[in-house]
């Protein structure tokens, strides 16, 4: 299928791996890109000597192109940005922040840029910045999140910019993907979905706890403060909210989330870890290789646009 964001990044699909923090690291982004998506590497809050590493594993794997994501919120994220740039990365997404003051560094070494956008101001400013594209995120997904659905957010960024729009949040089979196309997205990017992959290393408990997942079984914390995050329901979710309905100060509540994302993606402790995951884990019931995933993607969407 042939779409702007196919052309752009020379992909075969116009499906775009999310850069989840931890999860995506290089097996899985090797094994998007080799099936014909964006694998993404996400750098998370990892430093930047890492970040270098992951890219040279993912080039040792795959030969098609490939992205970095860059958490803006990363102390390191100014170092990462560098090695992006030393290491030839063909394309960067961004997440969590504005990331203007690198794109002109970007820009100057041919790297296209695709920031995520929970706004249609955001992703007008954005344009006007000159990146590539940009991905509309709607609430619907996993981790940090805005406000916006997806529904509603996408066709609203499509009509405010020119530039292709990439839409995710909630989608994770091809009626999601043609409905994202319905709605003047190019592209999609799929998160959750792709942590259930053969390929992704995240521990089997993880894995477990989203295809058991039921439709209303996410919660997002961390609204008081103004960094939302959606993570399945456990323990670590109902202690958090309790205490900050109770009003409880930002440092108390940074102390649950510590390291909670490395306990449930690393160590597979489902009780008191962070179980990132959008809406749409409720949907998802088997776990398979990313190519099966982006066939079976594909093969439905195809047959529903028609
Ligand atoms: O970034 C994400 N999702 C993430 S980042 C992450 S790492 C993390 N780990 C532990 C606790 C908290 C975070 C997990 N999930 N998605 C992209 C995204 N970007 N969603 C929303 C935004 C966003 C929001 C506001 C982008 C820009 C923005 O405003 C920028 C500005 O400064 O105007």
């Amino acid at each position: 299928m042939k779409t702007k964001i196919t052309e752009l990044l020379g992909i075969a699909y116009p499906i775009i791996q999310g850069g989840m923090a931890w999860v995506a690291e290089y097996h899985l982004a090797a094994a998007v890109s080799e099936a014909g998506g964006l694998g993404i590497i996400g750098a998370g809050g990892a430093p930047a000597s890492h970040v270098r590493e992951q890219i040279q594993k993912t080039k040792e794997l795959t030969k098609k192109p490939f992205g970095v994501n860059v958490m803006l919120m990363n102390p390191e994220a100014d170092e990462i940005a560098k090695v992006i740039v030393e290491e030839g990365v063909s394309v960067v997404t961004t997440g969590a922040g504005n990331p203007g003051k690198y794109l002109a560094m970007w820009k100057e070494a041919g790297i296209k840029v695709i920031p995520v956008v929970a706004s249609v101001a955001l992703a007008k400013m954005m344009e006007r910045a000159g990146v590539d594209a940009v991905i509309a995120e709607g609430t619907e997904s996993g981790g940090h999140i805005g406000a916006a659905t997806t529904m509603t957010l996408v066709p609203q960024v499509v009509d405010a910019v020119k530039i292709p729009v990439i839409a995710a949040g909630g989608i994770a089979d091809g009626r999601g993907f043609a409905a994202a196309m319905m709605l003047g997205a190019e592209a999609v990017q799929m998160g959750t979905r792709f942590v259930v992959a053969k390929e992704c290393i995240v521990h089997e408990n993880y894995k477990k706890k989203i295809l058991a997942a039921k439709d209303i079984d996410s919660e997002v914390t961390g609204t008081s403060h103004g960094h939302p995050v959606r993570q399945l329901r456990n323990n670590m979710t109902r202690e958090y909210l309790k205490l900050e309905k109770a009003g409880a100060p930002f440092e108390e509540l940074e102390h649950l989330t510590l390291g909670a994302l490395r306990k449930a993606v690393v160590e597979g402790d489902t009780v008191n870890g962070t179980l990132m995951a959008g809406q749409i884990a409720g949907m998802i019931k088997e776990e398979m290789t990313c190519a099966e995933m982006i066939q079976e993607i594909m093969k439905q969407a195809e047959s529903l646009l028609k």
